[in-house]
């Protein structure tokens, strides 16, 4: 399992940390995450034989926010 922190801009409320939980929750081969309003990021863990954190990176793009 790899471990690692994504700096994320246009949080504003709980709604979008949801979001970006949901999103991130549903990528293949993650196994833990803990997204951050007040620091403005996600900490992920997941399995690096399955995804990686350019795909990471792109699920949090698509639910509309900026890494
Ligand atoms: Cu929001």
């Amino acid at each position: 399992m790899q471990h690692t922190i994504i700096n994320i801009k246009g949080m504003t409320c709980g709604g979008c940390t949801g979001s970006v939980t949901r999103v991130l929750s549903a990528v293949a081969g993650v196994s833990a995450v803990q997204v951050s309003l007040e620091h403005a990021n996600a900490e992920i863990t997941f399995d690096p034989s399955i995804t990686t954190i350019a795909a990471l990176r792109s699920a949090i793009e698509d639910a509309g926010f900026e890494v």
